[in-house]
């Protein structure tokens, strides 16, 4: 297996004043400073035996402290489980017991939601005064190793725990420096949340391009807009929400020159807000790619965006991608296949033999290529919803609104929002009589609250095809 010297290791050493984090009070770290603060940090987390292997879950929204401790589960060759902060306790519970967790590291914030897990929880800032132990630190990675895990929904079942290896965020950052290139001057924004690839692939740039990143805690639309327009930021990564949002706030203005590119992914993005943005000169660059291509693996650039609106554009250079079983509109499954893709899922055999086929990745997603090659994914996936960014499965609302006694059955489905894109709407046929606010409630205990039906419509029974399968694109037409 391939071997590199420590990223960050490295970094520290090739350029140890570089910023490596910048924050909106102008504060900053340099990659020396992260450096031995995560190697501090490791000695204390060896210290509740976390090892080689180990594998520890981190509930944390965007901070230095997620930054410190992913990189010192790295000095212990440990795997990091990259924790939604938006889930409920019985979601979260689920990934932790599926992962093997064994110990979880959560920010103050999320220790103080008062939630009970199946394994011991550290507090990151508790760790922070704990004692150092003696432990040999990683000098090298091996591209092969597992790094992280991140959870992603599936059409049936529960989700499933996309493994990256060291390998699959190297190569992810690299084909993305090959498409985007690098520029001395580049600082990357991330208001992109740190448990999603969206958020972690910036910082695994970070270290990999020895490259400042402009951290937010969260995405607020009048922060991101003042770090574009005033923080030297040269790139930041967006979903199509957020693109609403700064367009707002943007009014007349224009933003600086320096500022090369938005990089859009993470679900479908209407056309008139892709041409909007191309006639106001915002460098908008398209992109598709999943949790399990850890970070975009196609990306239109916008010198293409008004000959290609819609695109998502073509894969990056050690991507490949074609389309399977293509109806006569040339819509087939989209597959793929690069050293970025996920080797498999965590202990999900099943899963693994449906997704991979000779070394590609079956995407679940639908699309075609032009007559140039440009991808266009079509938006005819009835059985996923996603909302601000975040995926939905119906059927995982359906079987837990389904553990309520007073409802007989029930179908969701993703229907239009202006904000969202899209929200899920959930039809009930009742065993007993219950209120809509009953049912919110219920689903509230369990799950996250952008899953939670936005419209709830009662009705006398599923639609149903031969094979006694709810028909969920015909669910809003059975509304009564
Ligand atoms: C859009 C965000 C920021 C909205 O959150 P906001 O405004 O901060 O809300 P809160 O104040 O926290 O909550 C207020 C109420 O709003 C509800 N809510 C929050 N989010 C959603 C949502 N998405 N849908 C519906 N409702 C939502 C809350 O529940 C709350 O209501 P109550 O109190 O009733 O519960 C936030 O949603 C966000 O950060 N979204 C982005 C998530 C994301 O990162 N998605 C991408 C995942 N995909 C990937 O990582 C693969 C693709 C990829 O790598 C990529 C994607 C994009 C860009 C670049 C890349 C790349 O290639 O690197
Ligand atoms: P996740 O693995 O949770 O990050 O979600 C990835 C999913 O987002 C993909 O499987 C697609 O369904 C969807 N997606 C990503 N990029 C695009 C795009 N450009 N257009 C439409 N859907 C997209
Ligand atoms: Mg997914
Ligand atoms: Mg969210
Ligand atoms: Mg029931």
């Amino acid at each position: 297996t391939e071997v590199i010297p420590h990223w960050l290791s490295k970094q520290a050493d090739l350029a140890p004043g570089q910023t490596a984090i910048e924050y909106k009070d102008s504060n900053s770290i340099t990659f020396s400073e992260l450096e031995q603060k995560s190697r501090q940090f490791a000695r204390k987390l060896a210290a509740l035996d976390i090892r080689k292997g180990s594998r520890v879950g981190v509930l944390s929204g965007n901070s230095e402290a997620f930054v410190v401790t992913l990189h010192a589960l790295s000095y212990l060759g440990a795997v990091a489980v990259l924790l939604n902060t938006r889930l409920t306790e019985a979601e979260l519970t689920h990934q932790l017991k599926d992962a093997h967790v064994t110990l979880l590291l959560a920010s103050g914030e999320a220790v103080d939601r008062g939630m009970s897990f199946p394994v011991k929880v550290y507090a990151m800032e508790e760790v922070e005064g704990y004692g150092e132990k003696e432990v040999d630190l990683a000098e090298e990675i091996h591209l092969d190793d597992p790094f992280t895990i991140i959870y992603t929904s599936g059409t049936t079942g529960f989700p499933k725990g996309v493994i990256h290896t060291y390998g699959n965020h190297w190569w992810s950052a690299v084909s993305s420096a090959l498409n985007l290139g690098i520029d001395q001057t580049d600082k990357w924004l991330m208001a992109m949340p740190v448990f999603h690839v969206s958020g972690l692939s910036i910082l695994m740039k970070s270290v990999i391009y020895g490259m400042p990143v402009f951290m937010l805690e969260k995405f607020d639309v009048k922060e991101v807009h003042q770090a574009i327009m005033e923080k030297d930021v040269t790139i930041v990564s967006v979903v199509t929400v957020m693109v609403q949002r700064l367009l707002q706030q943007l009014g007349d203005r224009k933003y600086p020159d320096t500022f090369r590119c938005m990089l859009l992914g993470g679900g479908p993005a209407p056309k008139p807000l892709l041409r909007e943005a191309q006639q106001r000169n915002i460098p908008v660059f398209q992109s598709y790619g999943l949790t399990e291509t850890s970070s975009q693996i196609v990306t239109l650039s916008p010198k293409d965006t008004l000959r290609k609106v819609g695109s998502a554009g073509k894969p990056l250079m050690p991507a490949q991608l074609r389309i399977v079983e293509k109806d006569n509109e040339g819509i087939g499954e989209i597959y793929v296949k690069g050293p970025m893709v996920t080797k498999g899922y965590y202990n999900n055999q099943e899963a693994n033999e449906k997704a991979f086929v000779n070394g590609w990745l079956s995407t679940g997603d639908l699309g075609r290529l032009d007559e140039e090659g440009f991808l266009y994914v079509a938006d005819r996936r009835k059985d996923l919803i996603i909302s601000g960014g975040e995926n939905i499965y119906p059927s995982e609302i359906e079987s837990v609104l389904s553990g309520m006694e007073q409802i007989r059955e029930v179908g969701v489905a993703g229907v239009e929002d202006p904000t969202w894109g899209q929200v899920p709407a959930a039809y009930v046929v009742k065993a007993h009589e219950v209120s809509k606010e009953e049912i919110v409630t219920y689903a509230r205990n369990l799950l996250a609250g952008y899953k939670i039906p936005k419209y709830i419509h009662f009705i006398s029974e599923l639609p149903r095809n031969a094979s006694n399968k709810i028909v969920r694109s015909a669910l809003e037409d059975h509304k009564e």
